[in-house]
């Protein structure tokens, strides 16, 4: 009982204190409610802007490697999520190579990295210089299986910019390591799973 008297006498000062700044608080409110849906007008617009391609990953070089890559592009660039399956257990490189074309049995089709700057073959990021598809390595379980995130504000998916659109361009995963010095292509071995990148 205690406890809803002070619940209606806490109501009750509520109410005179909105009742004195009604005008106030309205003005806040509609200043309030205005902003809230600029905020949401704005959320809907990224969430249109936001594009998700998705592709299968098909073996290559007599491997086992399949899976899925997907690019999605919004505010803050572009994502890739993969997920492989077939790896010898350990550590890979993946890439984007320069072609979309996985029609030869080794995956050589897709031409070399993807190098729209012409710089040298690196580790993503390095001072010295790296390709615009110089993912880097990654290591798969020992069930053969792994996941990799890799994210990036220098990609595109289809914007005008050459240097930053992955479209035309090809996902290669490779049986050995990139050693992220010998070039062109740091020597990464057998291509063993390839798609090309394609709306
Ligand atoms: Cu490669
Ligand atoms: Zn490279």
């Amino acid at each position: 009982m205690k406890t809803i008297q002070l619940a209606a006498i806490a109501i009750l000062i509520v109410a005179s204190y909105n009742c004195k700044d009604f005008k106030k608080g309205y003005e806040d409110g509609k200043k309030d409610a205005e902003k809230e849906a600029a905020a949401a007008a704005e959320e809907i617009k990224e969430e249109v802007a936001e594009e998700v391609i998705k592709f299968k990953m098909e073996a290559k070089s007599d491997s086992e490697v399949t899976g899925d890559v997907t690019f999605t592009e919004n505010e803050s660039g572009v994502h890739m999520t993969a997920m492989l399956t077939g790896l010898t257990p350990g550590e890979h490189a993946i890439h984007i190579h320069d072609k979309a074309d996985c029609s030869s049995a080794d995956g050589k089709s897709t031409g070399g990295h993807w190098n729209p700057t012409n710089t040298p073959h690196g580790k993503w990021g390095a001072a010295e210089g790296y390709h615009k598809g110089d993912i880097g390595n990654f290591t798969a379980d020992d069930s053969g299986n792994a996941t990799v995130e890799f994210s990036t504000e220098e990609w595109c998916i289809g914007c005008e910019d050459d240097t930053k659109n992955i479209l035309g361009k090809g996902v290669i995963v490779h049986q050995g390591v990139d050693d992220f010095t010998s070039q062109p292509s740091g020597a990464a071995g057998a291509r063993v799973s390839c798609t090309g990148i394609i709306k």
